[in-house]
């Protein structure tokens, strides 16, 4: 019995290790061109009107639409303010469903 116990408490254990700690898992990435809206500092979030959303081989994320999208660099959430218009990277990790924007850039007016 005292063996069973520590045997289930050995798979438990390697249990509660989970996953790969996610930061290190690769995203697929696809490329994003918008307005922004709306930025929102205290949760880290950018309304932004997008166009559609591809990666280089022409694979469609989603379509065009006004979205709230996660921006998980500081630097990043620095550039934004309503009214801009920007390029950026979309990340989307399958694993999770988690998304965000990264690697953005301020376009000029068209
Ligand atoms: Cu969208």
């Amino acid at each position: 019995m005292l063996k069973r116990l520590s045997f289930l408490a050995l798979i438990f254990s390697a249990l509660s290790c989970g996953p790969p700690k996610a930061d290190n898992v690769p995203t697929d990435r696809y490329e994003l061109e918008g307005d922004v809206i709306r930025v929102d500092t205290v949760h880290r979030l950018a309304l932004v009107r997008h166009g559609d959303i591809q990666n280089a081989d022409g694979k469609v994320w989603m379509r065009g639409m006004t979205m709230e999208f996660p921006i998980k660099q500081k630097a990043d959430l620095e550039k934004l303010a309503p009214g801009l218009r920007i390029k950026a990277s979309l990340h989307h990790r399958p694993q999770d469903l988690e998304y965000w924007l990264g690697d953005i850039q301020i376009l000029p007016k068209p």
